[in-house]
């Protein structure tokens, strides 16, 4: 008898244990594909920079982060240790308890530790070259050769010189071939152009890619309002490392925001639009840093004209605006993680699930004009056991159909639409939204892109 109950209570054990894996993973063992990102950064300048890193760092379980280098720029032109960044890391180590319990896949704060290194330490093109190799400089160099089939995203929230390091060094210690190797894993994000190193750099590689975000500004809430007060600063020690905004609110933030694995777009497809805005596939010329770079050289950046980059397209920042419930909500929510150490009693995201498929891939089809085209989000789920709603749309800035399309039943799991007759060889993007009932609602997104044949 008393062997039953044992047994009884070891089976128990096991099934509540079981139960609380299944739970605690739902939302995340379909990520096959964690975006690989070094962000750099001009901490000291901006408080945003903090903001930013923040954000980052309380959703860096999305990505792979091989780097947090401390940079230099045209509001801090010159740096010397990781002090600031190794304090930001230090809030995180006190919020990992918590946040582990919430998500997979966090990284540990030592782990994170290790790749806080310097970059150049002084301003622009004048800190590139003979002799200048900085530990930045090393660790962009290092991850870009490592054996890994996915890009390396290199962000600049603040000047582009620890990343012009690597690549002159590259350029003067290896074949034209390894050099060509090199640049192909690099994706470069600029966050305004804030020295002459982004120019040198586009100028002298005209076919690395390098996108120049200028619309950064002006998707988030109020400043230094109810949200930022409530919802983030107020929630323990990574809200605590958040400051109040100076100039501008995480003006750097829309660079990991683009490369953000939330299902709503690839970011090799620049033009497919998400939460870091959207961008003109061809390259032009003459997208100029902030002003205040050339009041440091005149001609810092005109004498390497021209040279091409990826640009925001003409909606700006509201290409980024338009998803604002889904990121608010996803930094609000996270920040109830960092300091609510059982999993019930936060919210977690809905999985979206399309046309069966349970990937955060963005997806094609083809179809023909007249055809009716079935859209289905059956399969998907919440982890905390949620109502989900739903939303089908058209997103017609990306689409290169210019009509209007309208979407049968477009609030319910199961959508229609009529292929237009007149959008034949074009594309036509449908966005799929889904969100809780939770606290506060959590979003998740997918896109489908029907092709339609000639
Ligand atoms: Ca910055
Ligand atoms: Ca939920």
């Amino acid at each position: 008898m008393k062997n039953i109950w044992v047994l009884l209570i070891l089976l128990f054990l096991l099934a509540s244990c079981n139960s609380k894996q299944a739970t605690k993973k739902q939302g995340l063992k379909n990520i096959s594909y964690k975006p690989r990102v070094i962000n750099t950064t001009d901490l000291g300048a901006d408080p945003d920079d903090k903001q930013s890193m923040v954000r980052q760092l309380v959703s860096s379980n999305e990505f792979d982060i091989e780097g947090l280098i401390v940079a230099t720029g045209c509001w801090r032109k010159t740096q010397s240790n990781t002090k600031m960044l190794d304090t930001l890391v230090e809030a995180y180590a006190a919020a990992y308890p918590n946040l582990n319990v919430h998500a997979d896949g966090y990284p540990t704060p030592e782990y994170l530790k290790s790749i806080s290194v310097v970059g150049q330490t002084g301003y622009g093109m004048d800190d590139v070259g003979t002799g200048k190799d900085s530990s930045g400089s090393e660790l962009i160099i290092a991850s870009a050769d490592r054996d890994d089939p996915r890009p390396l995203w290199v962000m600049g929230w603040g000047g582009m010189n620890t990343i012009a390091q690597a690549i002159w060094k590259v350029r003067e210690t290896r074949s034209e071939e390894g050099l060509k190797k090199f640049l192909s894993k690099l994706r470069l994000f600029d966050i305004l152009g804030q020295d002459d190193a982004g120019a040198w750099i586009a100028k002298n590689f005209p076919d690395v890619f390098y996108i120049r975000a200028t619309g950064v500004y002006g998707w988030q809430p109020p400043k230094n309002g109810d949200y930022q007060h409530n919802d983030i600063q107020s929630h323990g020690p990574l809200g605590a490392a958040y400051p109040d905004t100076q100039w501008a609110t995480e003006g750097d933030s829309p660079a990991f925001m683009h490369i953000y694995p939330n299902g709503l777009n690839n970011p090799e497809q620049i033009e497919q639009g998400g939460w870091g805005g959207r961008f003109d596939l061809i390259k032009k010329a003459g997208i100029r840093s902030m002003s205040e770079v050339a009041k440091i050289e005149k001609d810092g950046e005109t004498k390497y004209d021209p040279y091409y980059m990826y640009g925001n397209t003409e909606e700006g920042a509201e290409a980024i605006k338009r998803w604002n419930k889904g990121y608010d909500n996803d930094f609000a929510a996270r920040m109830d993680w960092s300091i609510i150490s059982n999993y019930k009693d936060a919210n977690h995201h809905p999985v979206a699930v399309l046309s069966g498929n349970k990937t955060r891939s963005v997806l094609q089809m083809n179809a023909s004009a007249g055809d009716k085209v079935e859209l289905n989000a059956e399969g998907s789920t919440d982890p905390d056991g949620n109502t989900i709603s739903y939303k089908w749309s058209f997103y017609d800035e990306p689409s290169s159909y210019d009509g209007s399309v309208s979407i049968l039943n477009d609030t319910s799991i199961k959508a229609s639409i009529e292929i237009p007759e007149n959008s034949k060889g074009k594309n036509i993007h449908i966005i799929l939204e889904i969100y809780d009932n939770g606290s506060p609602n959590l979003y998740a997104y997918r896109r489908m892109i029907i092709n339609v044949n000639p």
